[in-house]
């Protein structure tokens, strides 16, 4: 492998419902990479470690309630107290692997009933991933993998919203892998597309903004 040092890391983003096997797929994925020798960070939304990300842990926890606008707009602040390292960690050839972004965020605000172009407005600026791999799998089916928790919006009924809101944000940067199939088998449909990408990015493909 010849990385040269001028050349970028890849955005790379997991979507998907509550139990859709995101997290594994993300450290599996981690590995692989590091392996082939790539310069790898796995990073995930919300981020609750800052400020910010307590209020919204807190709220996911039921342990706080929030007006839906709000929570929404603490999801994305989230998000851009995250750019400028994001940006500087892509410039220098780190390839990041993010568990949720801002698909999320519009997909559980909408759902709730806010409006789609308003739930989308202060994403616009935020760094747009080369790669959404979303890992589909029916909310029934999900939620039958180890049953629900005790957070908010893990209920079959909502999980139903949130996947209908999901499909009106398909474009282009999006891949749909069946995440129903074995883990080896939904790896593998996820390590043939990400070398594909992050060789793209590598080759200079520029970054770019939300929305696309
Ligand atoms: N949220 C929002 O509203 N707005 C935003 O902007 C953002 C998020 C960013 C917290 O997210 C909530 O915040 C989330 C959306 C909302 N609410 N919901 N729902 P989170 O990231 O903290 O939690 P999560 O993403 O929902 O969860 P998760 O539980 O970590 O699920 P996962 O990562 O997708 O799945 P997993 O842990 O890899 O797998 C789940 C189980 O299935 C586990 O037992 C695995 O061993 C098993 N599994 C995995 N793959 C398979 C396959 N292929 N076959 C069979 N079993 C499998």
């Amino acid at each position: 492998n010849n990385h040269s040092s001028d050349s970028r890391g890849a955005l790379i983003v997991l979507e998907g419902l509550d139990r859709c096997g995101k997290t594994t797929q993300s450290s599996r994925l981690l590995s692989y990479l590091e392996e082939l020798g790539h310069t790898v960070e796995s990073w995930r939304f919300p981020d609750r470690t800052t400020n910010v990300g307590q209020m919204i842990s807190s709220y996911l926890a039921n342990k706080s309630h929030l007006d839906d606008h709000t929570i929404h707009l603490l999801f994305s602040a989230n998000r851009w107290e995250k750019r400028s390292l994001m940006e500087s960690k892509l410039k220098s050839g780190t390839t990041l692997i993010i568990d949720r972004y801002s698909y999320s965020g519009v997909s559980f605000s909408s759902a709730k009933g806010l409006d789609v172009e308003w739930c989308k407005a202060p994403e616009i600026g935020l760094l747009a991933p080369d790669l959404v791999l979303y890992l589909e799998i029916s909310p029934e089916n999900a939620a039958e993998r180890g049953g629900y928790g005790e957070e908010r919006y893990e209920q079959l009924e909502f999980q139903k919203k949130v996947a209908q809101s999901y499909k009106t944000l398909r474009d282009a940067s999006w891949k749909i892998i069946d995440a129903t199939l074995p883990i080896e088998d939904v790896e593998k449909q996820v390590r043939d597309t990400v070398l594909n990408c992050v060789e793209t990015c590598r080759e200079g493909k520029p970054l770019s903004e939300l929305w696309l």
